[in-house]
């Protein structure tokens, strides 16, 4: 489903898929898919573990070579780093640390950063086609309502910087949530 991102001609595309977002990509060279990767950035489970196993070996190793910023720390929560995607069939990676929910002080913010620094780094790396997953919406249990307007509204305030945004929802719950908050928020495009 295609939304627009705002009222502006030629303003960004919004588009919701349902599925794997280690499938997606758009053309290869100027698309990125983003991480809901940790601290570490040396893999994990969830959407990070099925990222990393589809990017092949090559992708630890250029994570590895990212510097830490504290001691076991390449990331902090709310940032976001950029690598190459080896295997995977988009440019890029971008991988963003969202917010552990019940643990992290101001959840709202650091999920707000990692949306906007994930988008930033896109735009300043070339990339017009980015798709991202429902970052902490699993392991970090973030409750997906939130997490939707959240994801949506940063979406939208970038629109002018890259040609579309998509989410990649992995069930149909997420999917419906993630619809209903576009619906919400966006004017649909004429069919
Ligand atoms: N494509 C799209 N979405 C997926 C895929 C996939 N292939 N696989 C899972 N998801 P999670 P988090 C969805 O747990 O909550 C890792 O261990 C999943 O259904 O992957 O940010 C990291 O290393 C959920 O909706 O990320 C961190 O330690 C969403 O992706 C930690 O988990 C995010 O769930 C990050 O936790």
């Amino acid at each position: 489903e295609t939304f627009r991102l705002s009222a502006a001609a030629g303003a960004g595309a919004l588009k919701l898929h349902k599925g794997d977002i280690t499938l997606w990509s758009v053309d290869g060279a100027t698309d990125a898919i983003v991480n809901a990767a940790n601290g570490r950035m040396l893999g994990g489970g969830g959407v990070d573990g099925a990222i990393h196993q589809a990017a092949g070996p090559q992708l630890v190793q250029a994570c590895r070579k990212v510097p830490e910023v504290k001691p076991g720390i390449r990331c902090p929560t709310g940032e976001a780093r950029i690598t190459p995607a080896f295997e995977l069939p988009v440019s890029r990676v971008i991988h963003t640390v969202g917010p552990i929910y019940d643990m992290d002080k101001q959840p709202e913010l650091l999920l707000k950063n990692a949306y906007e620094n994930s988008l930033k780094l896109a735009k300043e790396n070339g990339i017009q086609y980015i798709a991202f997953p429902a970052i902490s919406c699993g392991i970090f249990r973030y409750p997906p309502k939130e997490a939707a307007n959240i994801a949506i509204s940063t979406a939208r305030q970038f629109s002018v910087d890259l040609k579309e945004v998509h989410f990649v929802l992995f069930t149909d719950e997420l999917y419906d949530i993630w619809r209903e908050t576009a619906q919400e928020m966006l004017a649909q495009f004429e069919k």
